[in-house]
């Protein structure tokens, strides 16, 4: 073990984030609880790992974009993939200036509809997600939907019967070239439920925002700052992952800072969400992030800029 580069990192339990209070504050209160596990870092050496980290196994979309994805599920929506490339928004935030112009979805009899955008208007993604959010049977299809002067925002489009439409939107964020990056969609919350997780503006403020469809409505449930799962001119959008790091049974968010430098794992204790850790790692994260079970020891696998694989876990004790 002697080319390990180890790093022994202190992680702070429970700092509160602005959960039920988003609007106010964005500091972050800092109450250490007294179970403050240690994470380790470790340079992973003997191949085992793919330089791509989380190899994409998606398929390349037909006629769509150059590097876009066909995203498969099981539910009412087995295929979704962006089409009909344009060049009409001059971004290139993902590494080139190819934006789509349509949505495409294939549902269970293989009958395929198309959501077609107005010039003013593309999807800036590789590829879109599906999801029940409402739980009610049908599937959800969640999108990044850039607006040429008002930046991005999370669309989501539903198919009813033969209506393919788009039924719910969050506000753009205001200007154009700026962009946000849906990083998972799970059940946060603990209430079953599928939320969202997007960094807006992953380059800049880095806001982690969540949003609950509910109504009809997509709801920002809670955000807090200095989140990254990006950066600019990749078309990767996987810096990120979902894992249970602090045993309660729901789901929690493993990400980027803002700077990449650190991976923060967000979760909720007591229905309040809060940054369960923060380790620091000896150069910055550039690749998709993995998760994996090591007889028990929960791993995360990551590729940072100084072109090394490391694993991040918790020291023996
Ligand atoms: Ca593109
Ligand atoms: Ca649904
Ligand atoms: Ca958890």
């Amino acid at each position: 073990m002697k080319n390990l580069t180890q790093i022994i990192l202190s992680v702070c339990f429970s700092i509160a984030f602005s959960f039920h209070a988003f609007a106010q504050s964005q500091q972050l209160p800092t109450n250490v609880n007294p179970f403050t596990p240690q994470w380790i870092v470790e340079e992973i050496t003997n191949g085992s790992i793919p330089a791509s980290i989380v190899p994409d196994t998606r398929a390349i979309a037909q006629n769509g974009l150059p590097d876009g994805r066909v995203t498969t599920g099981t539910g009412t929506i087995i295929e979704a993939w962006y089409s009909e490339p344009t060049t009409r928004y001059g971004h290139a935030v993902l590494g080139d200036g190819i934006e789509a112009g349509a949505l495409k979805v294939k549902n269970a009899r293989g009958e395929t509809y198309t959501f077609r955008l107005p010039s003013t208007e593309v999807f800036e993604d590789i590829a879109p997600r599906l999801a029940d959010l409402d739980r009610n049977g049908t599937t959800e299809v969640i999108t990044i939907l850039s607006s040429r002067s008002n930046g991005a925002s999370i669309a989501v489009f539903s198919l009813n019967g033969n209506a393919f439409n788009k039924i719910a939107q969050t506000p753009f964020i205001g200007r154009s070239n700026r962009w946000l990056n849906i990083a998972e969609i799970n059940n946060f919350g603990g209430n079953r439920r599928p939320d969202i997780a997007a960094i807006i503006t992953p380059h800049l403020a880095g806001v982690l925002q969540f949003y609950r469809f509910r109504n009809g409505k997509l709801a920002k449930i809670a955000q807090a700052r200095g989140f990254s799962n990006h950066f600019i001119g990749s078309n990767e959008l996987r810096l990120s992952t979902v894992a249970d790091v602090n045993r309660n049974g729901i789901p929690d968010l493993i990400l980027p800072s803002l700077a990449r430098n650190e991976l923060l794992m967000v979760g909720t204790e007591r229905k309040q969400f809060k940054e369960l850790a923060r380790v620091a790692l000896p150069a910055r994260i550039n690749r998709a992030i993995g998760a994996r079970d090591n007889d028990g020891a929960l791993e995360f696998i990551l590729g940072l800029d100084d072109g090394k694989i490391y694993v991040v876990k918790l020291a023996r004790r």
